[in-house]
């Protein structure tokens, strides 16, 4: 660290100014220094990409200002922080949200306009970062958003990948997969730390040796070593303040290979490089097997060793004590993909620091809370003990002691054989392997669900032994959305009505919707709202045209699924009522069916066979009825390639009706139906995750249920479920079911949808033929509604008005007040 007086007085004597509210000629003078200076642009050869990368470094530069200030105030406060460990994060577009939290999105449009260029057409050059999967991801990006803004201390830590979720693309109605390459035009938002690098081991084996003192000294000699490197990108909050998300890259250390090297082998060396800079390389689409998979076990521990020696750094920067690490440091583990940190933080306090083991257990398990987002149980983490001992032989050591401890205490308490088996970490039914969110659990001081549903049922189900003995580790922390990006940035007609009618408290206090309540009768406003969501829809329709070629006509009520693909959430529901709708067109039966456009959107993970089918199977749907005039008039079906943050934004403010028809119990809980009903669609849904309070805040009459609840479906799988009965008896759901296979959608071939019509005859895991006829009821329903317009608006304002409780910004302050326990410092 170099001392700089001069530095430091010119620092502390100009305090950095403020990033807000920047005038025209400031934007404009910094945009062009940017594109000039920074990157060496002159006018004639000047590409839009530049004018954004121009415009993306200015507005960094005001981000960082806010983060830096929020710096100064923490130092002052000396605050308990927070670091959230992730290994997926969604952002999004960075430009326009950024733009919104400075308060300058009209001031930039007004500034470019002075040049002759146009600020839509420049945000529509970025390229988001795709480093998720779907609704975990985003969850925490959307943290990062609310922790900015709230003004708690905090980090985001994660994996800079570099290449993140494929791209989307549609070949003859399948899904085909295509490399992102996100980095491909440069990312403006990043700082690379070359001195913020740690050294991370793998394999090798370890030394027990007794030392002068007789303690125990454990060594781990790795058999290789590679480095990660620190890329922060600063996330600010609405006029507030700013946070790093730090993402960490892999590279090889040069020096590794140096026998090689020396040796003449000059490429043998650089192979080995390219080999550990894998590592990093490439985010995992999910829902696959990963169990086998050794290189995603090594980004794991990757992230989470860079991110814990980042964060003792930090504590130890600082003067302290590691004995008092876990009063000045929360670590949050989103889901169990960061859970190896249980074992790293031990071994790191044990072996590195030499601090006692039960001192040390007592900082880890006060340090960390453990988030669990899935009760499927393909989705539950488990390494086998085989890989995880070669790759981290010291971790598996340190595993083994904390369970024998565990057990023990167990025993103590005179816990069954049968239980103690139950709770251990180590599963040695068949081949032996660690469960992880055992791991998480026991490591963690609090354990938290993400809907109120979720987190009754992981405490009477996957954790439910946890449970008993650690009634109050337990808890539940209902997701939330950043309102802003989904409504103030995404929806900007509304959220200007809204402003105008209420000021603009809703934008740091969702729950000051409520004051629209007032005109949720008046015919007038009711028209103003409905002429924004036509407006949006023929934005969208726009939109489907140029991607798709498929015209949509926005007087449609808009019906759409967007989300992963995935049997448990039933896109196939939709379609078998798609179909029963065009069955009853076509027998003259159809004169109640209201037009409807269905729009589907989500990627399926590559190796997933039903779920890459049922895209197959919405894409012929859509062939055939698209192509019919004698229903297309009626009926239109859509599936919009390349379902991301960035579509997000475009998809949701379109919506009339959001689909919500997981099988109960199976969605933890779902962002996108909060996205949704925050847009003024109404939701037709089952009674899971979210869904439930959803419900209950918008109120039962403005929300379209349907189908088995919870207890109802584990009732039914109990009694020994016969799928095939129902399909006797509902002479509709009967006639749809054999039109899959009958060739009709499949140019004669009536084998390609075998595999869905008969996953369904035969086990219909997630209860679609049970569903059938009460969603079909309640779909009814809905075109019903929509015949009176003024009651579909009506319902469509008191489900924004009351969306209040699903904002991050509350799940934050949840999270803080519960958690960890922190007090929020805002800059402003
Ligand atoms: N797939 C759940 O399934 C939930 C999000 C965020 C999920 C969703 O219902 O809204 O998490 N679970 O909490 C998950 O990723 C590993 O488990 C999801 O996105």
């Amino acid at each position: 660290k170099t001392q700089n007086k001069n530095i430091e007085d010119y620092f502390t004597s100009s305090k950095p100014g403020s990033g807000l509210d920047l005038s025209k000629e400031e934007i404009k003078k910094s945009f062009l220094e940017k594109l000039f200076y920074g990157l060496g642009r002159i006018p004639t050869v000047a590409t839009d990409n530049d004018y954004y990368s121009a415009l993306a470094l200015a507005v960094r530069d005001w981000v960082f200002r806010q983060y830096v200030r929020s710096l100064e105030e923490y130092a002052e406060q000396d605050s308990r922080g927070v670091a959230y460990l992730s290994a997926e994060y969604l952002p999004g577009p960075h430009l326009g949200n950024n733009l919104l939290n400075l308060s300058i999105t009209k001031t930039t449009r007004e500034a470019l306009a002075d040049l002759d260029l146009d600020l839509d057409k420049i945000l529509e050059q970025e390229v988001e970062p795709g480093l998720g999967n779907g609704g975990l991801g985003r969850l925490a990006s959307c943290y990062l958003d609310s922790m900015a803004t709230l003004g708690v201390p905090s980090i985001g830590y994660g994996i800079r990948y570099e290449f993140g979720i494929f791209n989307q693309t549609l070949k003859d109605g399948w899904q085909a997969e295509v490399t992102d390459k996100w980095l491909h035009y440069g990312n403006p938002w990043e700082v690379v730390r070359p001195e913020i690098a740690f050294e991370v081991k793998f394999g090798g084996y370890t030394e027990h040796k007794y030392d002068s003192n007789n303690k125990l000294q454990v060594n781990w000699i790795p058999d290789s070593e590679i480095r990660g490197t620190a890329y922060d990108t600063p996330i600010l909050g609405y006029r507030s303040n700013g946070i790093i998300m730090r993402l960490w890259s892999a590279e090889a250390i040069e020096s590794f290979d140096f026998a090689a090297y020396n040796m003449g082998d000059y490429y043998r060396a650089v192979e080995k490089k390219m080999r550990s800079e894998n590592i990093t390389k490439v985010l995992y689409p999910n829902d696959e097997n990963l169990s086998g998979k050794e290189l995603r076990l090594k980004q794991q521990y990757f992230f989470v060793s860079c991110s814990l020696q980042d964060i003792i750094r930090l504590h130890l920067l600082q003067g302290r004590e590691l004995e008092n690490f876990h009063e000045k440091f929360n670590i949050q583990l989103n889901d169990t993909h960061p859970s190896i940190a249980v074992a790293e933080l031990m071994r790191i306090l044990v072996d590195i620091h030499q601090m006692e083991w039960d001192e040390a257990w007592h900082v880890t398990r006060h340090t960390f809370a453990y988030t669990n987002h899935t009760l499927l149980p393909e989705a539950l983490e488990k390494w086998s003990v085989n890989l995880l001992g070669r790759l981290l032989p010291r971790h598996l050591e340190i595993i083994y002691e904390i369970n024998s401890r565990f057990l023990n205490e167990l025993r103590k308490q005179n816990f069954s054989t049968e239980q103690i088996s139950r709770m251990s970490l180590i599963d040695d039914r068949g081949e032996p392997s660690i469960r992880m969110a055992h791991l998480a659990t026991v490591g963690s001081h609090k354990v938290n669900g993400v809907s109120a549903l979720h987190s009754r049922l992981l405490k009477s189900m996957v954790l439910q032994d946890f449970a008993e003995l650690w009634p109050e580790k337990f808890t539940n922390v209902t997701n939330g959305v950043a309102h802003r990006r989904f409504l103030a940035l995404s929806n900007p007609g509304l959220a200007d009505l809204i402003t105008r009618k209420i000021g603009k408290e809703w934008l740091t206090d969702l729950s000051a919707l409520r004051n629209l309540e007032k005109f949720a009768d008046d015919k007038s406003f009711q028209e103003e709202w409905r002429n924004i969501k036509f407006k949006n829809k023929e934005r969208l329709t726009a939109l489907i045209e140029e991607r798709t070629g498929v015209k949509l006509d926005p007087s449609m009520l808009f019906d759409i699924h967007v989300k992963r693909i995935h049997e448990y959430k039933r896109q196939h529901l939709k379609v078998l009522h798609i179909l029963s709708l065009y069955l009853r067109l076509k027998n003259g039966k159809g004169k109640d069916i209201s037009p409807t456009s269905f729009i589907f959107g989500g990627k399926a993970a590559p190796g997933y066979f039903m779920a890459k089918r049922i895209i197959k199977l919405i894409t012929a749907v859509a062939d055939l009825i698209n192509n019919d005039p004698e229903v297309n008039k009626k009926l239109k079906v859509v599936f919009l390639p390349n379902f991301s943050v960035k579509l997000a934004q475009q998809v949701y403010p379109a919506a009339d009706l959001s689909e919500q028809i997981s099988m109960a119990g199976k969605e933890a809980s779902g962002t996108g139906n909060m996205k949704f009903s925050l847009n003024g669609a109404l939701t037709i849904g089952t009674l899971d995750g979210a869904n439930v309070e959803i419900r209950e805040e918008v109120g039962e009459k403005n929300f379209f249920l349907f189908g088995l609840t919870t207890e109802e479906v584990q009732e039914t799988k109990k009694a020994g479920y016969h799928p095939y009965r129902i399909y006797e008896q509902n002479n509709d759901l009967r006639e749809v079911m054999d039109f899959l296979i009958s060739g009709k959608l499949s140019k004669g071939d009536k084998e390609l949808f075998r595999p869905i019509y008969d996953n369904l005859l035969q086990q219909d895991p997630y209860l679609l033929l049970k569903d059938y006829q009460s969603y079909i009821e309640a779909m009814d329903e809905v075109h019903k509604t929509w015949k009176d317009q003024n009651e579909w608006a009506k319902r469509s304002i008191l489900n924004v008005i009351n969306m209040g409780k699903f904002s991050s910004d509350r799940s934050i302050s949840d999270y803080c007040e519960d958690i960890w326990k922190v007090e929020t410092v805002k800059v402003v």
